[in-house]
Parts: structure tokens; C-alpha cells; sequence
């Protein structure tokens, strides 16, 4: 009975210190939607198609921080990198690195860490570019800077990613050999078919 009323307790809190992470997102959506409306009218060419974002729920929360061998306190949200997500999806490679420059020139906004898996992809073939951003949330009484983690990449990219993450789960980590030589292969070809569009994008936009 205990355990339920603390279990109850922690969800609560977690529930509260979700909206901070609620109201970071909305800013870092609204300067992004910003950068893309503006490039578009200046440069003719929008380097974002679309964004999501997701918030962890509180069961996600304490499930992760359970992973990592950490207790049931609410207080240890502020621990993880990844409570709040924004995806950004963009035509061309060049794009994510824009969108990556022009997030980071704002003095608002700190990198906290970077992961190019662009540069580096990850062994699986899977292509992003990650940030752990930093920014102000200006509550009633006091200035609070969260962390969102911003996942950059292009449309082939996240094609590539997103079926990925269905096999991968659907393969409940147990991937046989063939089919990880086949799936690297298709994160190659989604890779060529990237630097193919962008060589034209850069033909009609010189
Ligand atoms: P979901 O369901 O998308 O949220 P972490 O694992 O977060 O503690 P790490 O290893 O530093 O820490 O994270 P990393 O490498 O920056 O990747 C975190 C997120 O990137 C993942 O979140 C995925 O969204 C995405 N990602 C990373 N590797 C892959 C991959 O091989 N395939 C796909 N499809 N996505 C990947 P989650 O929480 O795992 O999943």
C-alpha cells in the first residue's frame, strides 16, 4: 500500500516538472518554425520540412531511470537527456548542418553535446545528427534551463530510421546476421540517394 502511494507521489511530481520540459519544446519549436518561415522568404528554399516532438511519460521516466540503475526520484528527471525531443526533418544534408549553425548562433541556446552519426554513422547504418540543447524557461518566479535532445536529418534518413525502428523491435533485438548486412546496405543507399538529390539541389539552387 505504501509503494502505491509513493509511486502515486512520484508521478505527481514527475507529471509537474513534465510541463517545464512541455513549455521548452514550444520554444524550441517556435525558433525553429521561425528560422524555417524566415530562410524560405529570404533564400527561396526552406531547409526544414517538418518537425515533431515528443515528451517522455512519467512510466517512460522511471523505466529509463530504472535502465541506469538510478532509484525512483522524481528529482533525478533533470539526469536524462532525452525527457523532451524535437525532430528535425530537413530536404538536404547541407540543411541539417544550417538548421544546426543557425540554432546554435542564438545566444539563448547552449549545445550541451553534439553526436554527428552523419559523420560517424552508427554500425547499423542509422544517420543523425543529435544535439543536447540547453535553453531558458522564464517561469513567474525564476529562470529554468532544460535540455531537449534535437535529432537532425534528412527525409531518406529518417526513412531509413523509422522502418529500421519497427524490424528492430519486431526482431526483439536479435537481429541475424544477414539481415544486419542487408539493413546497413539500404542505410547506404538511402546515404547515395542523399548525396544524388543534394548534387541537384545544388544544380538548381547555385
Ligand atoms: P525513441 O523511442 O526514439 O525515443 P540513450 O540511449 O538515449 O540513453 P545515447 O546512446 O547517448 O543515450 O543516445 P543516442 O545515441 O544519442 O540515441 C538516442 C535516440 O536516437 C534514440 O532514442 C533513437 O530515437 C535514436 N537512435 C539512436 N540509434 C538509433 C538506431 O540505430 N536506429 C533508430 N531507428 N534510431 C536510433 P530511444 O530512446 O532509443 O528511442
Amino acid at each position: 500500500m505504501t509503494d502505491v502511494v509513493d509511486d502515486l507521489g512520484v508521478f505527481r511530481q514527475l507529471e509537474r516538472r513534465l510541463l517545464i520540459y512541455r513549455f521548452a519544446v514550444e520554444e524550441l519549436m517556435t525558433k525553429l518554425r521561425i528560422l524555417s518561415e524566415e530562410f524560405d522568404s529570404v533564400h527561396r528554399h526552406d531547409p526544414i520540412e517538418h518537425i515533431t516532438n515528443r515528451i517522455k511519460k512519467p512510466e517512460g521516466i522511471l523505466e529509463k531511470l530504472r535502465r541506469k540503475g538510478l532509484p525512483a526520484d522524481a528529482s533525478l528527471i533533470d539526469t536524462l537527456d532525452d525527457v523532451a525531443g524535437v525532430r528535425v526533418i530537413c530536404p538536404f544534408v547541407s540543411d541539417v548542418y544550417r538548421v544546426e549553425k543557425m540554432l546554435s548562433r542564438q545566444h539563448d541556446v547552449e549545445i550541451v553535446r553534439k553526436k554527428d552519426y552523419i559523420a560517424s554513422p552508427k554500425p547499423n547504418g542509422y544517420r543523425s545528427l543529435h544535439l543536447i540543447v540547453s535553453i531558458p524557461v522564464f517561469l513567474s518566479d525564476r529562470v529554468e534551463n532544460v535540455k531537449v535532445e534535437v535529432q537532425l536529418r534528412t527525409i531518406a534518413m529518417d526513412f531509413w530510421a523509422t522502418l529500421e525502428h519497427k524490424l528492430f523491435y519486431k526482431y526483439d533485438d536479435q537481429i541475424p546476421a544477414d539481415f544486419a548486412e542487408e539493413l546497413s546496405s539500404t542505410a547506404a543507399i538511402a546515404a547515395q540517394l542523399d548525396e544524388r538529390m543534394e548534387s541537384l539541389h545544388r544544380r538548381v539552387h547555385p
